[in-house]
């Protein structure tokens, strides 16, 4: 057996066991939603085909924004570091995760349906009337969904508002929420980041899609005193790691880190590409921002997805 990459705690029984996954003692059993990394890299892989035809077949949708974050959504969720029951979406003790940056619904949807949340075929009525599979995901329609987010700014002070919560109620659950570099345009993501320094929201992990990109071109233009991000997010009172956001190990070595952070909240910086380098989203100023792909260029996309995971394994 190759030798097992950074972020994994070696090999046992044959295959490359997580850090977060050996880490997991059995009182912690209940965050055990945990596969091997190979496992995590075949989901994402998945995951990701999965964005690029239910938006080809809506003919709208953000796949780029989706692609995006769809290795980190699937750590989060596959990886050992959420806690849930799909059957039961409400339970109190559950972890909690908000998609600040909403228009990237057909990231979630399909990671809700490969946790068992949702029928995947519902998948093929994104967009649809009447489907629970709004173009922004609608927390009273799809169960799973924690908040009701496409207008950006507001997740972060919903997560805070639940990291709050929790402490109130005395539960143990954590709050993650993603957010994307041109949502911090937005004051309220900084209003929040304050509050959730000054409360020291230990049970809160933020992660910033880095993407590069907003709607109207390179956030670098758009509005360049997003820079330097991780000291802004530090001189906000935040723990900040910057991570490689389509590099599995590292995202997991990185999310186990900040569940282990006491006293702050933690902001995970993670640089990704805006349609995760697929080559019909590198054309254009904006990554194809809400632009879905055409057949040939889906067929293509698949193709190089396809390419890539037979070199990966
Ligand atoms: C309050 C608000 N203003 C404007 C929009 C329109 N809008 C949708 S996506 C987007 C760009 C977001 O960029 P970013 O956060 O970088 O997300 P990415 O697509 O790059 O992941 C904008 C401006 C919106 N949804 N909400
Ligand atoms: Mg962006």
């Amino acid at each position: 057996m190759p030798a097992c990459p950074r972020g994994t705690a070696g090999a046992q029984k044959g295959r490359c066991v997580l850090a977060s996954e050996a880490s997991l003692a059995s009182a912690d059993r209940d965050r055990a939603n945990g596969h091997a990394l190979d496992n995590l890299e075949d989901i994402s892989w998945r995951l990701s085909r999965q964005i690029i035809e239910m938006t080809t077949r809506a003919g709208s949708g953000h796949p780029s924004s989706s692609l995006s974050a769809i290795d980190l959504l699937t750590a989060l969720y596959f990886g050992g570091f959420m806690r849930y029951d799909p059957q039961r979406p409400n339970w109190p003790e559950r972890d909690r995760f908000i998609l600040s940056k909403g228009h990237a619904a057909p990231g979630l949807y399909a990671v809700l349906a490969e946790a068992g949340y949702l029928n995947p075929d519902l998948l093929f009525t994104l967009r649809e009337l009447n489907s629970p599979l709004e173009g922004h995901p609608n927390m009273r329609v799809l169960p799973g969904v924690e908040a009701s987010t496409g207008s950006l700014g507001q997740g972060l002070s919903i997560g805070l508002g639940h990291a709050l919560a929790a402490r109130l109620d005395g539960l143990d659950y954590r709050t993650y929420v993603m957010i994307g570099d041109g949502e911090a345009d937005q004051g309220q993501i900084w209003e929040a980041s304050m509050a959730a320094a000054k409360y020291r929201a230990d049970n809160l992990t933020a992660i910033l899609d880095y993407n590069g990109y907003q709607q109207t071109g390179p956030v670098a233009e758009v509005m360049p005193a997003l820079a330097p991000v991780v000291d802004k997010w530090q001189a906000f009172g935040w723990h900040v790691l910057e991570v490689d956001g389509h590099d599995m190990a590292q995202i997991v070595e990185v999310l186990d880190e900040a569940r282990r952070v006491r006293g702050r909240p933690q902001m995970v910086v993670a640089h990704t590409q805006k349609g995760k380098g697929l080559t019909p989203f590198e054309e254009g100023n904006n990554r194809k921002h809400g632009v879905t792909l055409t057949g040939p260029e889906t067929e293509l996309a698949l193709a190089e997805l396809q390419a890539r995971r037979a070199a990966e394994s």
